[in-house]
């Protein structure tokens, strides 16, 4: 296997979080299952009334994880409170203060269904899902099609490993994320002009990438609602509106989907939206972005400064619209 040595992008690797409290907690919670003492995580009550208190996401006791340190950014973490408040999450409002609203998401119990071009279709329990992956945090560039961006440390384990665990057919070529449909808790579902549920789509060979990663947490804790707990995608090197939110299914397919936002506006948004400075929005310009921690006006980089993990794999796709 080749290995990659990290490029001089460098960040104070000051987000690194104690590998011996995660290991007392994973070990706790590995040996439980491993004796048959909870049976199912999550699925019943124990789990929270043991690691977490009243009112707290069960999966609290999971976080911090370990720091993966290899993908590094040279700007600085935007501020917590910036990033869990100024958000898209169009569910709850076409504005960015949707945060409280947000907080009527109900997180637990949630079921995440793999189908499709599958080898066995199936349901999983968040917990479960958790219980099962390889989770990690990592720091990443996150930037909208609005031209904003920031830089958070997310945790979660890469998409390979629920790729693998679904074992697509051969013939699958996408998978399809799909968000939460709830108009009860979501009052932007009951807008009857956007086509939800909000779903997008990778590739397989994208999915499988190891940039491409789903996150559970945020600064080393669970993920807050308004960011799409329990589950949403980060695949650095696209536009923000690909990184799915609070994500109910997860379909193989050998179609390319039609995306939310293509569905909404096909000539302004399509599948592949990677990031691109020299491909303009038809609106607006995407030479640089606005930082949303610090402020400052920034140049936007060719697949967000990611071009050396992802490029490869567009290199015979001329013809295809893959920045927008
Ligand atoms: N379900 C859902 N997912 C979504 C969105 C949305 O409106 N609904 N907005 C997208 C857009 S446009 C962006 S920029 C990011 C914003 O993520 P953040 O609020 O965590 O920064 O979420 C993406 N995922
Ligand atoms: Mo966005």
């Amino acid at each position: 296997m080749l290995i990659k040595i990290p490029k001089g992008w460098e960040i104070s690797g000051g987000r690194a979080t104690s590998e011996t409290i995660y290991m007392n907690r994973r070990n706790i919670l590995k040996g439980m299952a491993g004796a048959g003492l909870i049976a199912s995580i999550g699925s019943n009550a124990a789990f929270g009334t043991a690691f977490a208190a009243d009112g707290e996401d069960p999966s609290a006791s999971l976080y911090p994880v370990p720091h993966n340190d290899f993908y590094k950014v040279t700007r600085a973490l935007t501020p917590e409170k910036i990033a869990t408040t100024y958000n898209n999450f169009y569910e709850f409002g076409s504005h960015k203060e949707i945060s409280e609203a947000a907080q009527a998401l109900k997180i637990r119990p949630w079921t995440v269904k793999i189908d499709g071009m599958v080898e066995k279709e199936m349901e999983i329990d968040i917990d479960d899902l958790l219980a099962k992956m390889p989770l990690e945090e990592r720091v990443y560039r996150h930037r909208c099609v609005e031209a904003w961006s920031m830089v958070v440390p997310w945790s979660g384990f890469p998409m390979k490993e629920l790729v693998k665990l679904a074992a697509p057919m051969s013939g699958a070529k996408y998978v399809v994320m799909q968000t939460f449909e709830d108009k009860s808790v979501a009052p932007g579902q009951r807008q009857f002009w956007y086509p939800w549920p909000y779903t997008d789509g990778l590739t397989i060979e994208e999915a499988t990438n190891d940039l491409t990663f789903l996150v559970t947490g945020l600064y080393g804790k669970p993920l807050p609602k308004q960011n799409g707990s329990p589950l949403r995608l980060a695949a650095p090197w696209k536009y923000g509106f690909k990184q799915v939110k609070s994500i109910v299914r997860f379909s193989f397919t050998d179609k390319r989907p039609e995306t939310f936002w293509e569905k909404l506006i096909k000539n302004e948004y399509g599948f592949w939206a990677n990031i691109n400075p020299e491909v303009p929005h038809p609106r607006w310009s995407q030479a640089t972005e606005r930082d949303i921690g610090t402020g400052e006006r920034i140049p936007t980089l060719l697949y967000n400064g990611y071009g050396e993990y992802v490029a490869d794999i567009y290199k015979n796709m001329a013809g295809e619209r893959l920045f927008m």
